[in-house]
């Protein structure tokens, strides 16, 4: 079976050399050495400042949001937040569960992230931020929202759940917003099985949400305000150091089979429009098909060679009951149903791109 993610499993010697420390020392979980260690080397490795290290990715927007008191109602209605229907799940459920309505504006048809020249009209008294998310870790248009925000005074927070080591203008595109959310499921190319991350601008902001992923405690017996338990455990924290020391073995091994794919299918599909000023973190391969129709039978013709596909992300959330009632947004409605992902992961070989690419092709 040729699946559509499969994790980086890093060195086993190194991992255990990392194990081999957690034993001696007996120090599991609660800001250990090893989780203020993978702080500090993402922070290098990226490009940031003001990192804090999660549970997850879902975990992450919810305390950024928290941190940045964006959930706040306003004249006794829940705030809202102007966010994209074309995203995981989690963008818009971690909204609802913090109590904030998402206020879904359409998506370009190109690059497939949140249409920034409908954003201002979108905005209302109860709004108090934008969620864009940079969708395959292609890097939204960051100005535009940035203008948008300052304008309305809102706060941003990114999904950037796709865009681990995207750089835009050279830059880390982690760096733009109020905070920007990481996940690093086992699916993603960098990961500590189960984790995240959130960048924030502030160094107060930093400070903030150590404590809230604490239960809001400042020091034992001292708490603050209405926290939580977020925390990354030490040995998350060691799976990750471990494949970040791997991370450009991987990364090369990624970038390579998503260049088949872009040469084998370049001309034939639509694909996603990246964004000039943005580099790549070969998080995804997905195809534009012409109709949903045309997906289902690709789906189903890969599914009986073994190749595993997904439709990430379908249905478009604006659609989804559990989120409320919501206008059609008629764009993400459209791609959401005809984007198919491709399998990328570093242990895909020749074989099994020539195999799949003839199986999208059909021949
Ligand atoms: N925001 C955005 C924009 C996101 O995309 C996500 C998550 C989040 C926020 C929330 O972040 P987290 O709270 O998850 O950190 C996956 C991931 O669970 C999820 O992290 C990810 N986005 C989403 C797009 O995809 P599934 O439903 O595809 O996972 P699953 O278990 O079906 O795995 C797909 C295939 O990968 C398996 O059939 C086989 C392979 N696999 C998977 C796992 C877990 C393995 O070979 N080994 C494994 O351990 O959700």
């Amino acid at each position: 079976m040729i699946t559509v993610a499969k994790p980086w499993l890093p060195n086993r010697d190194a991992l255990d050399g990392y194990l081999d420390g957690i034993y001696e020392r007996g120090w599991l979980t609660n800001n250990g050495p090893l989780v203020q260690e993978l702080t500090r080397r993402l922070q290098a490795w990226l490009g940031v400042e003001h990192l804090l290290l999660l549970g997850n990715g879902t975990l992450a927007l919810q305390v950024a949001i928290r941190t940045l008191g964006v959930d706040v109602p306003l004249n006794g209605k829940p705030a809202e937040a102007i966010t994209t229907p074309f995203s995981f799940i989690a963008t818009a459920s971690a909204l609802k569960w913090k109590g904030i309505e998402p206020v879904f504006v359409d998506i370009d048809p190109h690059s497939w992230n949140l249409d920034a020249q409908y954003v201002a009209a979108a905005v209302t008294p109860q709004t108090r931020v934008i969620v864009p998310v940079h969708v395959f870790g292609n890097a939204c248009e960051v100005e535009q929202i940035q203008a948008v925000a300052q304008q309305h005074r809102l706060k941003v927070i990114y999904d950037a759940a796709h865009a681990f080591g995207v750089d835009y203008r050279g830059q880390s595109l982690l760096n733009w917003g109020d905070a920007a959310t990481l996940s690093f499921h086992a699916t993603k190319a960098f990961h500590t099985v189960e984790g995240g991350a959130i960048v924030f601008k502030r160094a107060e902001d930093l400070q903030r949400a150590e404590q809230i992923i604490n239960f809001g405690q400042s020091s034992p017996g001292r708490v603050d305000e209405l926290g939580i338990n977020a925390k990354m455990s030490e040995l998350h924290a060691a799976m990750g150091l471990c494949v970040l020391d791997e991370m450009d073995a991987n990364l090369a091994a990624r970038q390579r089979v998503w260049e088949a794919y872009h040469r084998a299918f370049g001309q034939q599909f639509a694909l996603q429009r990246w964004n000039p000023s943005a580099s790549h973190g070969y998080t995804y391969f997905p195809l534009l098909l012409d109709s949903e129709q045309q997906l289902l039978d690709t789906m189903h013709r890969l599914a009986v060679q073994g190749i595993q596909t997904r439709r990430y992300f379908y249905p478009s959330l604006d659609t989804v009951t559990s989120l409320g009632k919501h206008p059609a947004q008629r764009i993400s409605i459209d791609t959401a149903a005809r984007i198919l992902c491709l399998p990328l992961h570093a242990e895909l070989v020749d074989a099994d791109m020539l195999k799949i690419i003839a199986g999208v092709k059909g021949v």
